[in-house]
């Protein structure tokens, strides 16, 4: 009798846990108003768009960050201008834009005061380039997301993981101080552009799984950086590839229609009681600029992914590398142009639709579904792309 009562108040225990947290209204709110965009667009910029390969090139090539951070120094981007890049964003029938704040480099796009001098500011540029694209985006009524990366190539406090010790080697670190950077960069972020998502990337540093079991060697403490976040009334993504967790209100998948697991997200079951996103690149490869990646998705392809991404029920990120003049690579500006054609004769298959489902037809084209009050969309895919996609009503 003693062991089953205590038994039951371990499982008591344990299930409150679980049931502890429940979202609050905002927050169900902002979700609902996630999924409704259906499309976004990524953009990965900072200083190593001036190596012009990519934002692995420090790590790939395994240089200290004392040497790879005096770039900073020549960043100028002359040619940016967030009012023109937020009208190719929304020309392309975008609902939202989601922005590195910091990769993996630890560089800043904002005049961050918390931090020893790695941002912005401290370039000849000195716009607040986070500003900028939030003002514009407010005047054109496009919802603002941070990408911001807890793995980091140069800070002496970060613990390095499985992947950031090819350039920190062994440190040691100190969570503890690292952990309240976090906080007080990403409170500036919220509190200066009150984005609606601070969406994680980086936790896979300390953490595999290994024949479905996950192995974590660092605990980011994450209820205490998820509970902060959503004190200020602000959604949580992360880009962890693992289960998603309660306080998660965004499951993510990268590059992997959600629920196939065919890449990344192997280990990852599509939970889908939370929005759904997944996040593509518009150059097959790389997400930051590279000078000779030419493998652009053609307008076909992207209006496909975003079909297809609809049909399973969520909104697809499409990421851009701008170049270090500040300019998007003019092919996907006109990549970028036709799927605004596309979205605008169209785009009532898309937005704001629950998606129904996805399959591929005998002949090779796709048949995706998509659903808003009694009328029913029929979206096919052609075989290979060769073509637009094509919507039926029926209701
Ligand atoms: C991550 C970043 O490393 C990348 O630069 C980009 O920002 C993308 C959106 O997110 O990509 C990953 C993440 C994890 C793995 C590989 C790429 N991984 O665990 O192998």
């Amino acid at each position: 009798m003693k062991t089953t009562l205590a038994f039951s108040a371990a499982l008591a225990a344990a299930f409150l846990l679980r049931a502890d947290y429940a979202p609050e209204k905002w927050n169900l709110e902002a979700r609902d108003k996630f999924a409704a965009q259906r499309f976004g667009i990524f953009i990965h910029w900072g200083i190593y768009a001036n190596y012009a390969q990519g934002e692995w090139f420090q790590h790939q090539i395994g240089m200290d960050s004392e040497t790879y951070g005096r770039i900073k120094d020549g960043f100028f981007p002359s040619k940016f201008d967030a009012k023109e890049w937020v009208r190719v964003f929304k020309d392309a029938g975008a609902k939202y834009v989601t922005i590195t704040s910091r990769h993996h480099d630890g560089f800043s796009l904002w005049p961050t005061k918390v931090d020893d001098g790695f941002n912005i500011a401290e370039t000849p540029f000195k716009r607040d380039i986070l500003g900028e694209l939030s003002k514009a985006c407010d005047e054109e009524g496009l919802q603002l997301n941070f990408y911001y990366s807890q793995m980091d190539w140069r800070r002496k406090d970060y613990p390095a993981g499985s992947a950031s010790k090819k350039v920190l080697g062994n440190q040691k670190g100190d969570y503890a101080s690292y952990k309240k950077f976090m906080i007080s960069q990403i409170g500036e972020l919220i509190d200066n552009y009150h984005p609606g998502n601070i969406w994680f990337d980086g936790e896979w540093d300390h953490a595999r799984c290994e024949k479905g079991v996950w192995k974590r060697d660092l605990d980011w403490e994450l209820d205490d950086i998820y509970d902060f976040i959503h004190s200020k009334k602000t959604l949580v993504a992360s880009n962890n590839h693992q289960p998603i967790r309660a306080k998660e209100d965004i499951q993510l998948f990268e590059r992997d229609l959600p629920g196939e697991g065919t890449s990344f997200s192997k280990d990852q079951p599509l939970v889908h009681d939370r929005p759904v996103e997944q996040c593509d690149v518009i150059q097959k490869n790389v997400w930051g600029y590279r000078i000779n990646e030419r493998s652009f998705r053609t307008p076909e392809e992207v209006c496909a992914m975003i079909c297809r991404c609809a049909a399973k029920d969520s909104n697809l990120l499409m990421n851009i590398g701008p170049d270090g003049s500040g300019r998007l690579p003019a092919r996907a500006v006109e990549v970028l142009s036709e799927v605004g054609k596309w979205m605008r004769e169209n785009g009532e298959a898309i937005y704001a639709t629950r998606g129904c489902g996805l399959v591929k037809n005998a002949d090779g084209s796709e048949t995706g579904k998509t659903k808003k009050g009694d009328v029913v969309y029929e979206i096919t895919i052609p075989k290979g792309c060769k073509g637009y996609p094509t919507v039926k009503t029926s209701s």
